[in-house]
Protein backbone atom coordinates (compact mmCIF):
# COMPACT_ATOMS: atom_id res chain seq x y z
CA UNK A 1 0.00 0.00 0.00
CA UNK A 2 1.70 3.79 -1.13
CA UNK A 3 1.99 5.75 2.19
CA UNK A 4 -0.59 8.18 0.81
CA UNK A 5 -3.05 5.48 0.69
CA UNK A 6 -5.61 5.03 4.38
CA UNK A 7 -6.47 1.64 5.80
CA UNK A 8 -9.90 0.01 4.32
CA UNK A 9 -13.03 0.63 6.87
CA UNK A 10 -13.03 -1.41 10.02
CA UNK A 11 -16.48 -3.12 11.40
CA UNK A 12 -16.71 -2.82 15.17
CA UNK A 13 -19.40 -5.02 16.95
CA UNK A 14 -21.55 -2.93 18.82
CA UNK A 15 -24.71 -3.38 21.23
CA UNK A 16 -27.86 -1.26 20.47
CA UNK A 17 -29.09 1.43 22.84
CA UNK A 18 -33.21 1.81 22.67
CA UNK A 19 -33.07 5.83 23.49
CA UNK A 20 -31.76 6.85 20.42
CA UNK A 21 -34.99 8.23 19.11
CA UNK A 22 -34.63 11.91 17.94
CA UNK A 23 -37.48 14.26 19.44
CA UNK A 24 -38.97 17.37 18.24
CA UNK A 25 -35.68 18.37 16.79
CA UNK A 26 -32.75 15.69 16.78
CA UNK A 27 -31.83 13.45 19.03
CA UNK A 28 -30.94 15.51 22.95
CA UNK A 29 -29.41 14.06 25.96
CA UNK A 30 -27.43 14.73 28.47
CA UNK A 31 -23.02 15.31 27.75
CA UNK A 32 -22.29 12.67 29.74
CA UNK A 33 -24.41 10.34 28.32
CA UNK A 34 -22.61 10.40 24.88
CA UNK A 35 -19.38 10.80 26.88
CA UNK A 36 -19.95 7.65 29.10
CA UNK A 37 -22.11 5.09 27.64
CA UNK A 38 -20.11 3.49 24.67
CA UNK A 39 -20.10 3.70 21.20
CA UNK A 40 -23.36 6.26 21.73
CA UNK A 41 -21.92 8.58 19.21
CA UNK A 42 -20.54 6.12 16.88
CA UNK A 43 -23.96 3.66 16.99
CA UNK A 44 -25.98 6.87 16.14
CA UNK A 45 -23.79 8.29 13.39
CA UNK A 46 -23.93 5.14 12.01
CA UNK A 47 -27.76 4.76 12.23
CA UNK A 48 -27.97 8.29 10.13
CA UNK A 49 -25.98 7.29 7.69
CA UNK A 50 -27.48 3.79 7.10
CA UNK A 51 -30.78 5.79 6.56
CA UNK A 52 -28.90 7.57 3.60
CA UNK A 53 -29.16 6.06 0.00
CA UNK A 54 -25.69 3.86 0.28
CA UNK A 55 -23.14 2.51 -2.54
CA UNK A 56 -22.44 4.33 -4.98
CA UNK A 57 -25.20 7.24 -4.43
CA UNK A 58 -22.73 8.31 -1.31
CA UNK A 59 -19.91 8.53 -3.42
CA UNK A 60 -18.41 12.02 -4.50
CA UNK A 61 -21.36 13.52 -3.21
CA UNK A 62 -20.83 15.94 -0.06
CA UNK A 63 -22.61 15.83 3.43
CA UNK A 64 -22.15 18.94 5.41
CA UNK A 65 -21.22 19.13 9.28
CA UNK A 66 -21.45 21.68 11.66
CA UNK A 67 -22.51 23.22 14.84
CA UNK A 68 -23.09 25.19 17.62
CA UNK A 69 -19.52 25.10 19.34
CA UNK A 70 -21.12 23.32 22.79
CA UNK A 71 -19.01 21.17 24.53
CA UNK A 72 -18.17 17.98 22.54
CA UNK A 73 -18.85 19.35 19.04
CA UNK A 74 -14.89 18.28 17.99
CA UNK A 75 -14.97 14.72 18.97
CA UNK A 76 -18.56 14.17 17.28
CA UNK A 77 -16.82 15.78 14.15
CA UNK A 78 -13.62 13.48 14.76
CA UNK A 79 -16.19 10.36 14.55
CA UNK A 80 -18.43 11.64 12.22
CA UNK A 81 -15.60 12.40 9.75
CA UNK A 82 -14.26 8.29 10.35
CA UNK A 83 -17.83 6.68 9.87
CA UNK A 84 -18.84 8.61 7.21
CA UNK A 85 -16.04 7.89 5.05
CA UNK A 86 -15.98 4.14 6.14
CA UNK A 87 -19.70 4.23 4.97
CA UNK A 88 -18.77 5.05 1.76
CA UNK A 89 -19.22 9.63 1.88
CA UNK A 90 -16.31 10.72 0.01
CA UNK A 91 -16.58 14.56 0.25
CA UNK A 92 -17.29 16.83 3.58
CA UNK A 93 -18.10 20.01 3.88
CA UNK A 94 -17.33 20.88 7.92
CA UNK A 95 -17.73 24.18 8.87
CA UNK A 96 -14.25 26.25 10.52
CA UNK A 97 -13.58 25.12 14.54
CA UNK A 98 -16.96 22.50 13.76
CA UNK A 99 -18.84 26.48 13.43
CA UNK A 100 -22.00 26.80 11.51
CA UNK A 101 -25.37 27.78 12.62
CA UNK A 102 -28.52 25.71 12.24
CA UNK A 103 -29.61 28.11 8.98
CA UNK A 104 -26.14 28.38 7.95
CA UNK A 105 -25.68 25.13 7.37
CA UNK A 106 -29.27 24.35 6.14
CA UNK A 107 -28.16 26.92 3.27
CA UNK A 108 -24.85 25.10 2.73
CA UNK A 109 -26.63 22.04 1.98
CA UNK A 110 -29.15 23.73 0.00
CA UNK A 111 -26.39 25.57 -2.44
CA UNK A 112 -23.02 24.30 -1.86
CA UNK A 113 -23.56 20.97 -4.35
CA UNK A 114 -26.73 19.95 -5.85
CA UNK A 115 -26.18 16.35 -5.34
CA UNK A 116 -25.69 16.78 -1.66
CA UNK A 117 -26.63 14.27 0.94
CA UNK A 118 -27.74 16.42 3.88
CA UNK A 119 -26.01 17.59 6.64
CA UNK A 120 -25.79 16.73 10.46
CA UNK A 121 -25.51 19.59 13.09
CA UNK A 122 -24.18 19.45 16.40
CA UNK A 123 -26.46 20.78 18.97
CA UNK A 124 -28.45 20.82 21.42
CA UNK A 125 -30.41 24.41 20.78
CA UNK A 126 -31.59 26.11 23.56
CA UNK A 127 -29.93 23.89 25.97
CA UNK A 128 -27.56 24.47 28.09
CA UNK A 129 -24.78 22.79 27.08
CA UNK A 130 -20.86 21.62 28.58
CA UNK A 131 -20.04 18.32 30.69
CA UNK A 132 -23.24 19.21 32.94
CA UNK A 133 -25.25 20.27 29.92
CA UNK A 134 -26.97 18.97 26.65
CA UNK A 135 -25.68 17.59 23.97
CA UNK A 136 -27.60 16.75 20.62
CA UNK A 137 -26.91 15.36 16.88
CA UNK A 138 -29.73 16.06 13.99
CA UNK A 139 -29.79 15.18 10.74
CA UNK A 140 -31.00 17.56 7.72
CA UNK A 141 -32.53 16.28 4.66
CA UNK A 142 -30.95 17.73 1.02
CA UNK A 143 -33.49 19.53 0.54
CA UNK A 144 -31.42 21.80 3.86
CA UNK A 145 -34.44 20.64 5.88
CA UNK A 146 -34.70 18.44 9.28
CA UNK A 147 -35.48 15.18 8.70
CA UNK A 148 -39.74 14.52 8.52
CA UNK A 149 -40.71 12.05 10.87
CA UNK A 150 -40.08 8.51 8.13
CA UNK A 151 -36.71 9.74 8.53
CA UNK A 152 -35.81 10.06 12.13
CA UNK A 153 -37.92 6.77 12.39
CA UNK A 154 -36.51 5.05 10.36
CA UNK A 155 -33.03 6.17 12.07
CA UNK A 156 -34.79 5.03 15.02
CA UNK A 157 -35.71 1.69 13.84
CA UNK A 158 -31.84 1.17 12.63
CA UNK A 159 -30.64 1.88 16.41
CA UNK A 160 -32.46 -0.19 17.82
CA UNK A 161 -30.89 -2.93 15.72
CA UNK A 162 -27.62 -2.49 15.58
CA UNK A 163 -25.09 -4.31 15.86
CA UNK A 164 -21.96 -3.14 14.27
CA UNK A 165 -20.71 0.12 12.90
CA UNK A 166 -17.44 0.59 10.12
CA UNK A 167 -15.03 3.35 11.01
CA UNK A 168 -11.81 4.44 9.12
CA UNK A 169 -9.85 4.73 12.64
CA UNK A 170 -6.76 5.62 10.56
CA UNK A 171 -7.17 8.63 8.56
CA UNK A 172 -4.97 12.43 8.41
CA UNK A 173 -5.06 14.45 10.92
CA UNK A 174 -7.58 17.30 9.59
CA UNK A 175 -7.09 20.90 11.52
CA UNK A 176 -10.35 21.68 11.83
CA UNK A 177 -9.51 25.34 12.91
CA UNK A 178 -7.61 25.95 9.31
CA UNK A 179 -9.46 26.32 6.12
CA UNK A 180 -8.76 24.56 3.35
CA UNK A 181 -8.83 21.41 1.63
CA UNK A 182 -7.43 18.25 2.28
CA UNK A 183 -7.42 14.97 0.27
CA UNK A 184 -6.63 11.45 0.49
CA UNK A 185 -6.96 7.87 -0.28
CA UNK A 186 -8.80 5.47 1.69
CA UNK A 187 -8.47 1.53 0.36
CA UNK A 188 -11.61 0.04 -0.70
CA UNK A 189 -13.29 3.75 -0.73
CA UNK A 190 -11.00 5.56 -3.14
CA UNK A 191 -10.52 9.71 -2.97
CA UNK A 192 -11.80 11.08 -0.23
CA UNK A 193 -12.09 15.24 -0.11
CA UNK A 194 -12.19 17.01 3.46
CA UNK A 195 -12.83 20.85 3.37
CA UNK A 196 -12.81 23.06 6.56
CA UNK A 197 -14.92 25.82 5.06
CA UNK A 198 -15.42 29.86 6.50
CA UNK A 199 -18.75 29.51 8.91
CA UNK A 200 -19.99 32.88 8.13
CA UNK A 201 -18.99 33.68 4.25
CA UNK A 202 -21.85 31.82 2.17
CA UNK A 203 -24.77 32.89 5.02
CA UNK A 204 -24.14 36.82 4.49
CA UNK A 205 -23.58 36.23 0.95
CA UNK A 206 -27.46 35.00 1.14
CA UNK A 207 -28.42 37.76 3.27
CA UNK A 208 -27.30 40.24 1.14
CA UNK A 209 -29.30 38.93 -1.77
CA UNK A 210 -32.53 38.97 0.07
CA UNK A 211 -32.09 41.90 2.00
CA UNK A 212 -31.67 45.93 0.69
CA UNK A 213 -28.37 46.25 2.92
CA UNK A 214 -27.94 49.63 1.95
CA UNK A 215 -31.27 50.77 3.26
CA UNK A 216 -30.83 49.04 6.05
CA UNK A 217 -27.38 50.22 6.75
CA UNK A 218 -28.18 53.49 6.13
CA UNK A 219 -31.67 53.39 8.83
CA UNK A 220 -29.26 51.66 11.44
CA UNK A 221 -26.79 54.87 11.40
CA UNK A 222 -29.05 56.70 14.19
CA UNK A 223 -31.17 53.39 15.12
CA UNK A 224 -28.82 52.08 17.94
CA UNK A 225 -29.41 48.67 18.71
CA UNK A 226 -28.29 45.80 20.95
CA UNK A 227 -27.53 42.55 19.69
CA UNK A 228 -27.04 39.59 22.39
CA UNK A 229 -25.98 36.19 20.80
CA UNK A 230 -25.78 34.26 24.14
CA UNK A 231 -22.25 33.02 23.68
CA UNK A 232 -24.35 31.34 21.27
CA UNK A 233 -22.80 30.43 17.16
CA UNK A 234 -24.53 33.74 16.07
CA UNK A 235 -20.88 35.49 17.30
CA UNK A 236 -19.60 35.64 14.22
CA UNK A 237 -22.33 35.96 12.24
CA UNK A 238 -23.48 39.14 14.81
CA UNK A 239 -19.84 40.48 13.99
CA UNK A 240 -19.24 40.31 9.99
CA UNK A 241 -22.90 40.98 9.40
CA UNK A 242 -24.23 43.65 12.40
CA UNK A 243 -20.84 45.42 14.01
CA UNK A 244 -18.68 45.09 10.92
CA UNK A 245 -21.04 46.07 8.56
CA UNK A 246 -24.53 47.21 9.28
CA UNK A 247 -23.88 49.24 12.56
CA UNK A 248 -20.39 50.11 11.69
CA UNK A 249 -21.20 53.44 11.67
CA UNK A 250 -23.20 53.42 14.51
CA UNK A 251 -20.79 53.36 17.76
CA UNK A 252 -23.65 53.24 20.43
CA UNK A 253 -24.74 49.76 19.20
CA UNK A 254 -23.86 47.40 21.36
CA UNK A 255 -22.83 43.67 20.80
CA UNK A 256 -23.43 41.13 23.69
CA UNK A 257 -21.07 37.20 23.91
CA UNK A 258 -20.16 37.52 21.04
CA UNK A 259 -17.66 34.55 21.57
CA UNK A 260 -19.04 31.15 20.99
CA UNK A 261 -18.29 29.12 24.51
CA UNK A 262 -18.48 25.35 24.72
CA UNK A 263 -20.69 25.53 27.84
CA UNK A 264 -22.16 29.12 26.59
CA UNK A 265 -20.79 30.72 29.55
CA UNK A 266 -22.83 28.43 32.01
CA UNK A 267 -25.85 29.95 30.53
CA UNK A 268 -29.07 29.00 28.93
CA UNK A 269 -28.49 29.70 25.29
CA UNK A 270 -32.42 30.66 25.16
CA UNK A 271 -33.53 33.91 24.02
CA UNK A 272 -36.76 34.54 25.90
CA UNK A 273 -37.61 36.88 28.44
CA UNK A 274 -36.02 34.41 31.68
CA UNK A 275 -32.72 33.56 30.01
CA UNK A 276 -32.18 36.76 27.83
CA UNK A 277 -33.17 38.91 30.77
CA UNK A 278 -29.57 40.89 30.44
CA UNK A 279 -30.78 42.04 27.27
CA UNK A 280 -33.93 43.13 28.54
CA UNK A 281 -32.18 45.06 31.48
CA UNK A 282 -29.90 47.01 29.05
CA UNK A 283 -33.18 48.12 27.01
CA UNK A 284 -34.65 49.05 30.33
CA UNK A 285 -32.43 50.97 31.58
CA UNK A 286 -31.75 52.72 28.49
CA UNK A 287 -34.84 53.64 27.06
CA UNK A 288 -33.92 57.23 25.23
CA UNK A 289 -30.66 55.19 23.53
CA UNK A 290 -31.51 51.56 22.18
CA UNK A 291 -34.23 51.54 19.89
CA UNK A 292 -34.01 47.65 19.04
CA UNK A 293 -32.53 44.23 20.57
CA UNK A 294 -32.41 41.04 19.57
CA UNK A 295 -30.94 37.29 21.06
CA UNK A 296 -30.26 34.49 19.32
CA UNK A 297 -30.16 30.63 20.85
CA UNK A 298 -27.28 28.18 20.97
CA UNK A 299 -27.72 27.51 17.74
CA UNK A 300 -28.58 30.69 15.61
CA UNK A 301 -32.09 29.47 14.82
CA UNK A 302 -34.52 31.50 17.11
CA UNK A 303 -34.76 34.39 17.71
CA UNK A 304 -35.87 37.55 20.60
CA UNK A 305 -37.63 40.89 19.48
CA UNK A 306 -37.51 43.84 21.42
CA UNK A 307 -38.24 47.40 21.11
CA UNK A 308 -37.08 50.79 23.12
CA UNK A 309 -37.74 50.30 27.25
CA UNK A 310 -37.75 46.39 26.05
CA UNK A 311 -40.93 46.54 24.92
CA UNK A 312 -41.35 42.66 24.12
CA UNK A 313 -42.03 41.38 20.80
CA UNK A 314 -44.09 38.18 20.68
CA UNK A 315 -42.90 35.59 17.98
CA UNK A 316 -46.77 35.43 16.88
CA UNK A 317 -47.00 39.01 16.43
CA UNK A 318 -43.49 39.23 14.58
CA UNK A 319 -44.64 36.69 12.46
CA UNK A 320 -47.73 38.69 11.63
CA UNK A 321 -46.23 41.76 11.08
CA UNK A 322 -43.72 40.41 8.62
CA UNK A 323 -46.06 38.59 6.84
CA UNK A 324 -48.19 42.16 6.60
CA UNK A 325 -45.22 43.74 5.15
CA UNK A 326 -43.42 41.06 3.39
CA UNK A 327 -42.93 43.00 0.45
CA UNK A 328 -40.43 45.79 2.35
CA UNK A 329 -37.97 42.85 1.45
CA UNK A 330 -36.70 42.38 -2.28
CA UNK A 331 -36.24 38.82 -1.91
CA UNK A 332 -40.27 38.54 -1.86
CA UNK A 333 -40.59 41.12 -4.25
CA UNK A 334 -38.96 38.80 -6.65
CA UNK A 335 -40.63 35.53 -5.54
CA UNK A 336 -43.60 36.81 -4.66
CA UNK A 337 -45.70 35.17 -1.54
CA UNK A 338 -47.22 31.70 -1.86
CA UNK A 339 -48.34 31.04 1.45
CA UNK A 340 -48.18 32.06 5.06
CA UNK A 341 -47.62 28.53 8.08
CA UNK A 342 -47.62 28.79 11.96
CA UNK A 343 -47.38 25.88 14.55
CA UNK A 344 -50.14 24.91 15.75
CA UNK A 345 -49.54 26.69 19.15
CA UNK A 346 -48.66 29.90 17.69
CA UNK A 347 -51.44 32.41 17.59
CA UNK A 348 -53.78 33.30 15.19
CA UNK A 349 -51.96 36.77 14.52
CA UNK A 350 -51.20 36.02 11.58
CA UNK A 351 -53.98 33.64 10.19
CA UNK A 352 -55.80 37.43 10.35
CA UNK A 353 -52.92 38.86 8.10
CA UNK A 354 -53.24 35.94 5.27
CA UNK A 355 -57.18 36.29 5.42
CA UNK A 356 -57.11 40.07 4.52
CA UNK A 357 -54.16 39.07 1.81
CA UNK A 358 -55.75 36.12 0.68
CA UNK A 359 -53.15 34.04 1.31
CA UNK A 360 -53.07 30.45 2.75
CA UNK A 361 -52.55 29.92 5.96
CA UNK A 362 -51.17 26.20 7.17
CA UNK A 363 -51.50 25.14 10.93
CA UNK A 364 -48.81 22.65 11.38
CA UNK A 365 -47.78 21.01 14.58
CA UNK A 366 -44.57 21.68 16.66
CA UNK A 367 -41.44 21.76 15.11
CA UNK A 368 -39.66 22.99 11.81
CA UNK A 369 -39.55 19.98 10.25
CA UNK A 370 -43.17 20.18 9.10
CA UNK A 371 -43.03 23.68 7.42
CA UNK A 372 -40.41 21.72 4.44
CA UNK A 373 -42.88 19.92 2.65
CA UNK A 374 -44.57 22.89 1.87
CA UNK A 375 -42.01 25.16 1.18
CA UNK A 376 -40.28 22.20 -1.74
CA UNK A 377 -44.02 22.28 -3.06
CA UNK A 378 -44.32 26.11 -3.37
CA UNK A 379 -47.20 26.69 -1.24
CA UNK A 380 -45.05 28.49 1.27
CA UNK A 381 -43.16 31.58 1.94
CA UNK A 382 -43.20 32.36 5.40
CA UNK A 383 -43.49 30.63 8.47
CA UNK A 384 -43.39 30.60 12.26
CA UNK A 385 -43.56 29.06 15.67
CA UNK A 386 -44.39 30.84 18.99
CA UNK A 387 -40.94 29.63 20.61
CA UNK A 388 -39.37 32.37 18.97
CA UNK A 389 -38.56 30.61 15.60
CA UNK A 390 -39.04 32.83 12.29
CA UNK A 391 -37.91 32.26 9.00
CA UNK A 392 -38.95 32.36 4.87
CA UNK A 393 -38.07 29.47 2.33
CA UNK A 394 -34.82 30.67 1.96
CA UNK A 395 -33.62 28.02 3.48
CA UNK A 396 -35.42 24.83 5.39
CA UNK A 397 -34.93 26.14 8.83
CA UNK A 398 -35.82 28.76 10.77
CA UNK A 399 -33.07 31.34 10.96
CA UNK A 400 -32.37 33.76 13.89
CA UNK A 401 -30.41 36.71 12.08
CA UNK A 402 -32.42 36.60 9.29
CA UNK A 403 -35.74 37.38 11.17
CA UNK A 404 -34.01 40.57 12.80
CA UNK A 405 -32.87 41.96 9.60
CA UNK A 406 -36.56 41.48 8.34
CA UNK A 407 -37.89 43.07 11.44
CA UNK A 408 -35.51 46.04 10.81
CA UNK A 409 -36.54 46.39 7.15
CA UNK A 410 -40.39 47.13 8.04
CA UNK A 411 -38.47 49.58 10.62
CA UNK A 412 -36.29 50.74 8.33
CA UNK A 413 -39.00 51.12 5.25
CA UNK A 414 -41.47 52.67 7.24
CA UNK A 415 -39.00 54.80 9.49
CA UNK A 416 -40.88 54.10 12.61
CA UNK A 417 -39.97 52.41 15.93
CA UNK A 418 -40.64 48.59 17.20
CA UNK A 419 -43.34 50.05 19.57
CA UNK A 420 -45.34 51.71 16.90
CA UNK A 421 -45.41 49.51 14.45
CA UNK A 422 -46.59 47.02 16.35
CA UNK A 423 -49.01 49.28 18.03
CA UNK A 424 -50.26 50.64 14.57
CA UNK A 425 -50.57 46.23 13.11
CA UNK A 426 -52.53 45.53 16.34
CA UNK A 427 -54.61 48.50 15.64
CA UNK A 428 -55.28 47.75 12.02
CA UNK A 429 -55.72 43.59 12.70
CA UNK A 430 -56.87 43.27 16.34
CA UNK A 431 -54.63 41.81 18.76
CA UNK A 432 -54.32 38.20 20.01
CA UNK A 433 -53.12 38.57 23.49
CA UNK A 434 -50.61 35.13 23.81
CA UNK A 435 -49.07 33.79 26.76
CA UNK A 436 -46.66 30.23 27.13
CA UNK A 437 -46.31 29.14 30.81
CA UNK A 438 -43.26 26.61 30.67
CA UNK A 439 -43.18 23.73 33.72
CA UNK A 440 -39.82 22.66 33.46
CA UNK A 441 -38.07 19.39 34.16
CA UNK A 442 -41.14 18.19 35.95
CA UNK A 443 -41.87 14.44 36.98
CA UNK A 444 -42.11 12.47 33.64
CA UNK A 445 -44.54 10.20 34.74
CA UNK A 446 -46.93 12.65 36.53
CA UNK A 447 -47.20 15.17 33.46
CA UNK A 448 -47.75 12.31 31.14
CA UNK A 449 -50.23 11.01 33.59
CA UNK A 450 -52.09 14.83 33.62
CA UNK A 451 -51.91 15.25 30.07
CA UNK A 452 -54.10 11.78 29.84
CA UNK A 453 -56.16 12.66 32.51
CA UNK A 454 -57.06 15.95 30.52
CA UNK A 455 -57.57 14.54 27.72
CA UNK A 456 -60.07 11.86 28.86
CA UNK A 457 -61.50 15.17 30.80
CA UNK A 458 -61.98 16.76 27.19
CA UNK A 459 -63.23 14.17 26.04
CA UNK A 460 -65.81 12.71 28.37
CA UNK A 461 -67.20 15.94 29.90
CA UNK A 462 -70.58 17.00 28.78
CA UNK A 463 -70.01 20.58 27.42
CA UNK A 464 -72.29 22.45 29.52
CA UNK A 465 -70.63 20.77 32.44
CA UNK A 466 -67.10 21.88 30.88
CA UNK A 467 -68.18 25.06 30.72
CA UNK A 468 -69.76 25.25 33.38
CA UNK A 469 -66.60 24.64 35.09
CA UNK A 470 -64.70 26.78 32.94
CA UNK A 471 -66.91 30.16 33.85
CA UNK A 472 -66.57 29.37 37.64
CA UNK A 473 -62.52 28.65 37.21
CA UNK A 474 -62.96 32.50 35.12
CA UNK A 475 -64.64 34.08 37.37
CA UNK A 476 -62.40 33.17 40.43
CA UNK A 477 -59.32 34.51 38.40
CA UNK A 478 -61.13 38.25 38.99
CA UNK A 479 -60.68 39.01 35.62
CA UNK A 480 -63.46 40.28 33.23
CA UNK A 481 -65.36 37.59 32.27
CA UNK A 482 -67.42 37.66 29.35
CA UNK A 483 -69.29 34.10 29.65
CA UNK A 484 -71.65 33.93 26.42
CA UNK A 485 -67.57 34.68 24.76
CA UNK A 486 -66.65 31.44 26.11
CA UNK A 487 -68.75 28.82 24.16
CA UNK A 488 -66.46 26.19 23.62
CA UNK A 489 -66.14 25.25 19.86
CA UNK A 490 -64.58 22.27 20.21
CA UNK A 491 -62.19 19.84 22.15
CA UNK A 492 -59.10 17.84 20.35
CA UNK A 493 -55.74 16.32 20.46
CA UNK A 494 -54.34 18.03 17.56
CA UNK A 495 -53.66 15.90 14.49
CA UNK A 496 -52.29 17.06 10.90
CA UNK A 497 -52.23 15.46 7.63
CA UNK A 498 -49.45 16.85 5.92
CA UNK A 499 -51.16 18.29 2.28
CA UNK A 500 -48.20 17.45 0.23
CA UNK A 501 -47.69 13.81 1.54
CA UNK A 502 -50.63 12.83 2.85
CA UNK A 503 -48.55 11.69 5.99
CA UNK A 504 -50.30 11.81 9.42
CA UNK A 505 -49.06 12.87 12.99
CA UNK A 506 -51.13 12.61 15.46
CA UNK A 507 -51.27 13.59 19.43
CA UNK A 508 -49.76 16.68 19.03
CA UNK A 509 -50.74 19.15 21.28
CA UNK A 510 -54.61 19.02 23.22
CA UNK A 511 -56.91 22.07 22.56
CA UNK A 512 -59.53 23.77 23.67
CA UNK A 513 -61.30 26.18 21.61
CA UNK A 514 -63.96 28.82 22.07
CA UNK A 515 -66.13 29.97 19.61
CA UNK A 516 -66.19 32.85 17.47
CA UNK A 517 -62.40 32.92 17.32
CA UNK A 518 -61.95 34.71 20.79
CA UNK A 519 -59.35 32.24 22.11
CA UNK A 520 -57.66 29.10 23.45
CA UNK A 521 -55.65 26.70 25.60
CA UNK A 522 -53.41 23.95 24.37
CA UNK A 523 -51.37 21.97 26.66
CA UNK A 524 -48.48 19.70 25.19
CA UNK A 525 -45.23 17.77 26.62
CA UNK A 526 -42.31 19.22 25.05
CA UNK A 527 -39.63 17.18 22.92
CA UNK A 528 -36.98 18.57 23.11
CA UNK A 529 -35.98 18.07 26.75
CA UNK A 530 -33.23 15.90 27.74
CA UNK A 531 -34.08 14.00 31.00
CA UNK A 532 -37.62 14.63 33.35
CA UNK A 533 -40.45 16.58 31.29
CA UNK A 534 -41.80 20.10 30.48
CA UNK A 535 -45.52 20.99 30.19
CA UNK A 536 -45.92 24.03 28.20
CA UNK A 537 -49.49 25.85 28.40
CA UNK A 538 -49.97 28.45 25.33
CA UNK A 539 -53.42 31.03 26.23
CA UNK A 540 -54.57 32.87 23.56
CA UNK A 541 -57.21 35.25 23.29
CA UNK A 542 -58.58 37.85 20.64
CA UNK A 543 -59.01 41.40 21.57
CA UNK A 544 -60.54 44.19 18.80
CA UNK A 545 -60.94 46.79 20.55
CA UNK A 546 -58.24 47.25 23.92
CA UNK A 547 -55.02 46.18 21.25
CA UNK A 548 -52.57 47.75 24.12
CA UNK A 549 -52.82 46.11 27.43
CA UNK A 550 -50.27 43.84 28.98
CA UNK A 551 -50.85 39.75 27.90
CA UNK A 552 -50.61 39.06 31.58
CA UNK A 553 -53.65 41.02 32.84
CA UNK A 554 -55.87 39.98 29.81
CA UNK A 555 -55.08 35.95 29.97
CA UNK A 556 -55.57 35.78 33.92
CA UNK A 557 -58.90 33.87 33.39
CA UNK A 558 -57.19 31.47 30.90
CA UNK A 559 -54.38 30.79 33.22
CA UNK A 560 -56.92 30.03 36.00
CA UNK A 561 -58.91 28.27 33.64
CA UNK A 562 -56.17 25.74 32.85
CA UNK A 563 -54.89 25.17 36.11
CA UNK A 564 -58.40 24.53 37.45
CA UNK A 565 -58.65 21.60 34.36
CA UNK A 566 -55.43 20.33 35.16
CA UNK A 567 -55.15 20.47 38.84
CA UNK A 568 -51.49 21.56 37.52
CA UNK A 569 -50.06 22.81 40.70
CA UNK A 570 -50.88 19.85 43.10
CA UNK A 571 -50.25 16.97 40.42
CA UNK A 572 -47.08 18.34 39.57
CA UNK A 573 -45.62 20.05 42.84
CA UNK A 574 -45.10 22.92 41.71
CA UNK A 575 -45.75 26.51 42.71
CA UNK A 576 -46.09 28.16 39.51
CA UNK A 577 -44.19 27.95 35.80
CA UNK A 578 -40.21 28.07 35.48
CA UNK A 579 -40.57 30.03 31.92
CA UNK A 580 -43.59 32.64 31.13
CA UNK A 581 -43.39 34.38 27.53
C1 LIG B 1 -39.41 23.36 21.12
C2 LIG B 1 -40.39 24.37 20.55
C3 LIG B 1 -40.59 24.10 19.07
C4 LIG B 1 -39.24 24.11 18.35
C5 LIG B 1 -38.30 23.11 19.00
C6 LIG B 1 -36.91 23.14 18.41
O1 LIG B 1 -39.95 22.05 21.02
O2 LIG B 1 -41.61 24.33 21.23
O3 LIG B 1 -41.46 25.06 18.56
O4 LIG B 1 -39.39 23.77 16.99
O5 LIG B 1 -38.18 23.39 20.39
O6 LIG B 1 -36.33 24.40 18.51
P1 LIG B 1 -40.65 21.33 22.27
O7 LIG B 1 -41.01 19.98 21.77
O8 LIG B 1 -39.65 21.36 23.37
O9 LIG B 1 -41.83 22.18 22.62
V1 LIG B 1 -34.67 24.54 18.55
O10 LIG B 1 -34.25 26.08 18.41
O11 LIG B 1 -34.40 23.97 20.09
O12 LIG B 1 -34.07 23.47 17.51
CO1 LIG C 1 -32.28 26.34 18.10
Amino acid sequence: MSPNVFPAPETVKTTAYTDQKPGTSGLRKPTKVFLESENYTENFIQAIIAAIPGGDDRKGKSLVVGGDGRFYGRQAVDIIIKIAVANGVTNLVIGQSTILSTPALSNLIRKRDPSCLGGIILTASHNPGGPDGDFGIKFNCPNGGPAPDAVTNQIFSISKALTEYRICKELPAIDLDKIGVTEFEVASIGNVRVEIIDSVEDYVNMMKEIFDFGLLKEFLDSFPVVINAMSGVTGPYVQRIFREDLCSCNPQSTFLNTEPLPDFGGHHPDPNLTYAADLVKILKENPELYQFGAAYDGDGDRNMLLGAGGFFVTPSDSLAVLAANLTTIPYFVKTGVKGLARSMPTSAAVDRVGKKLGLNVYEVPTGWKYFGNLMDAGKLSLCGEESFGTGSDHIREKDGIWASLAFLSVLANKKIGVKELMESHWKEFGRNYFLRLDYENVDGEKANKMITDLENKLKTTKPEILTEEIFNAAKGSGAAVVPEKYKIAFTDNFEYTDPVDASVAKGQGLRLVFDNGCGRLVWRLSGTGSSGATVRVYLEKFDGENVVGEALDSLKDFVEISLKLTNLHEVLNVTGPTVIT
